[in-house]
């Protein structure tokens, strides 16, 4: 059995439009548990060391501005082979290829604004869990 850590964040879309219960009770009917949580604002600054390898992409001005536009909810979530889980979770990065079911398919509106981010591996997951989280926010779970 291998208990993995991830990271994940409900984006601004889907805390605007009150589906947090709904996109952490997921997680745990899904055998997931919440080892950090934050409900907060990012700043620009955080947002462009977040998502530093997407630089040159054209839509990463977009992207920064809108994840920076309202608050979101930043999350570690624990669990069996959880970067996998949770990507299975979330769905496709376009809402409107996202399996039936998925967090993407049913709170997603658009590529950019599809409702959650979750890390794409454990190497992932720990860089991203260290930008937002210190070590003393975490439980064991
Ligand atoms: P994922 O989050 O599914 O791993 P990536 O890594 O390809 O997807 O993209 C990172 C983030 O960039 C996505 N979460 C998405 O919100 C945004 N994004 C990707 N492609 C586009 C696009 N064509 N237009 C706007 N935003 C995009």
């Amino acid at each position: 059995m291998t208990i993995e850590k991830t990271f994940s964040i409900i984006k601004p879309n889907a805390v605007k439009k009150n589906a947090i219960g709904d996109i952490i009770h997921h997680f745990e009917q899904n055998g997931l548990h919440i080892a950090a949580l934050k409900l907060t604002t990012i700043s620009k600054e955080k947002c462009e060391l977040f998502y530093a390898e997407h630089k040159e992409r054209p839509f990463f001005g977009e992207l920064v501005s809108f994840m920076t536009s309202g608050p979101v909810v930043l999350l570690c979530l624990s669990g069996e082979n959880a970067v996998l889980k949770n990507r299975e979770l979330m769905g496709a990065t376009d809402p409107k290829k996202a399996a039936p079911g998925s967090i993407r398919a049913k709170h997603g509106d658009s590529m950019g604004e599809n409702a959650v981010h979750g890390s794409d591996s454990l190497a992932s997951a720990t860089r991203e869990l260290a930008i937002f989280f210190d070590k003393h926010e975490f439980v064991n779970v």
